[in-house]
């Protein structure tokens, strides 16, 4: 019995989703955790993931999973087919690599709780604190591109010709960063790379603007 608490918005998320959908996992139950309305820290969510922050996975009445590289990794050993890591360990710390760009790095810049500090507890007007997420996000992407342009190991994704956790990664940064209106074309490499990745059926329908409740389309 797999419960999964998430949110159409949401990046992290939306990484687990498309783990889940290229591994042909369904969750029993999904809980929607309204982010827009200040959902996940509300007592009863803060209850089952202290952090407050989705997504999180509660396995067979288990204790929750949460993180979305944690439960991705979680996934790849429990369901190793298609594989989302490479079999090498080099290969494995570079997609590591790149999916902590925009996990670790780039991501956290852009949530609700470190907009919202910005705005209500710096007191930042709004085009400041969009500049920064702007800016942060902008600096993953181009660090992405570089490596990506660069490296002989990617292929027609990330790494080789199949999809791993760092396409996961990626199309998450650059869904995230569309809806701050920081677009691809400065990154011809990655642009390329997502646009292969959204072909690949369990990635696009696993999009944001594809699950119950979302908008048509969305800006900050
Ligand atoms: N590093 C975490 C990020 C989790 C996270 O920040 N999730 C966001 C949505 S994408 C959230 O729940 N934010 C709530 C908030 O910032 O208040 C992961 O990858 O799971």
């Amino acid at each position: 019995m797999m419960k999964m608490f998430s949110f159409w918005r949401s990046i992290a998320s939306f990484r687990v989703r498309m783990a889940l959908n290229l591994k042909g996992v369904v969750p029993d139950e999904l809980v929607d955790i309204d982010l827009l309305k200040g959902k996940q820290r509300e007592d009863s969510f803060r209850a089952i993931n202290p952090q407050m922050v989705i997504p999180a996975l509660i396995i067979d009445n288990g204790p929750v999973m949460y993180q979305s590289m944690a439960i991705m990794e979680y996934l790849e050993e429990t369901h190793p087919k298609p594989p989302l890591l490479p079999s090498d360990p080099r290969g494995r710390a570079r997609v590591r690599g790149l999916s902590q760009i925009c996990v670790s790095d780039a991501h956290p810049m852009s949530v609700p709780r470190v907009r919202n500090y910005l705005l209500n507890d710096l007191k930042l007007p709004n085009d400041t604190m969009l500049a920064w997420v702007k800016h942060w996000q902008n600096e993953a992407l181009r660090a992405l591109e570089t490596h990506l342009a660069r490296d002989k190991e990617t292929g027609r994704y990330c790494h080789g010709d199949s999809v791993t956790i760092a396409d996961i990664c990626l199309v998450g940064q650059a869904v995230g960063s569309s809806f701050f209106e920081v677009g691809l074309q400065p990154y011809p490499t990655v642009k390329r790379i997502v646009d292969a990745c959204m072909q690949v059926e369990a990635i696009a329908k696993s999009h944001p603007l594809k699950q119950p409740g979302a908008p048509a389309s969305i800006s900050h």
